[in-house]
């Protein structure tokens, strides 16, 4: 046998044995995926989230609690930007206001046992803030706006969350004692969100009143609405009802229809 017969003998076996080889391998890439996948779907849990997702959501949760708690601030815009944002859902907001009716119902205050009831005359007592920031619906659209009314900071401030341990609340310096959470919902409760404490603290958080310099218009949420700019437009709950300090997380609205839970951007 030449040696050039040889050796293209040599390559033709071994490129044989090496697409055995990866067949073998193909083989066991194949079936590790089937019986992998047979795995998976075994992992269903009672909330029909297989455990394997369900990490990575919780991963993705960790990654957004210690991305907000950490006060990164959202762009703020001149005032010359600012315009009206297109109406957008309506849920919880099919009864006619009553304005003169309304009021805001707050619970889990500390030292209260029973939830507190506020007027709006008591809601702009607090310090007025205005910020220019943009409004982001998840829907793909979005619309710098003018708002103002009371940081939620600032109302926690002065109606204080109650606390893990159940001591004396102290924002500044023992913010991990608070509540985890601030439950929020329409009156009658059609549409609510939910949101982590850090989040509901953030220095841009605003229990919002006005839009562009005028009184808030029903469609957007009068009398009083909730503006969290490093969050999605879902959990800008409109016409506010009732405010919850709580260690359970709260139903979400449109967490329960598959939207992330946290919804920052
Ligand atoms: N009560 C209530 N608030 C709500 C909604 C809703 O359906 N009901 N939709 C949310 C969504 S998806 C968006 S994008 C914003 C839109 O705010 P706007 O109507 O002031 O533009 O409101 C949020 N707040
Ligand atoms: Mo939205």
């Amino acid at each position: 046998m030449s040696d050039k017969k040889k050796s293209s003998l040599d390559a033709e076996q071994q490129i044989r044995i090496l697409s055995r080889r990866s067949f073998i391998q193909a083989g066991v890439v194949v079936t590790g995926g089937v019986l992998g996948w047979q795995w998976l779907i075994a992992q269903e849990d009672n909330n029909g989230t297989l455990w394997p997702f369900r990490r990575a959501l919780a991963f993705n949760e960790k990654l957004a609690s210690k991305y907000y708690s950490n006060g990164r601030l959202a762009p703020t815009f001149p005032r010359a930007m600012a315009g009206v944002p297109r109406p957008n859902g309506n849920d919880g907001l099919d009864a006619e206001l009553d304005a003169d009716g309304w009021n805001l119902s707050v619970e889990g205050v500390y030292g209260h046992v029973e939830p507190i009831t506020l007027t709006m005359a008591d809601i702009k007592k607090l310090p007025h803030t205005e910020m220019v920031t943009e409004l982001k619906c998840i829907e793909g659209w979005s619309q710098i706006v003018h708002w103002g009314g009371v940081k939620f900071s600032d109302f926690a401030a002065k109606h204080l969350p109650m606390t893990r341990s159940g001591s004396q609340p102290d924002i500044q310096s023992k913010p991990d004692d608070l509540a985890e959470y601030v439950a929020m919902a329409t009156p009658g409760d059609e549409y609510y969100v939910g949101l982590d404490m850090p989040s509901a603290l953030h220095p841009q958080t605003l229990l919002c009143y006005e839009m562009n310099g005028e009184p808030l218009s029903e469609d957007h949420g009068a009398p009083l609405r909730l503006v969290i700019p490093v969050k999605y437009g879902i959990k800008h709950i409109k016409r506010i009802g009732t405010i919850r300090f709580t260690n359970q997380r709260p139903p979400d609205f449109w967490a329960e229809r598959g939207y992330d839970w946290y919804s920052g951007h």
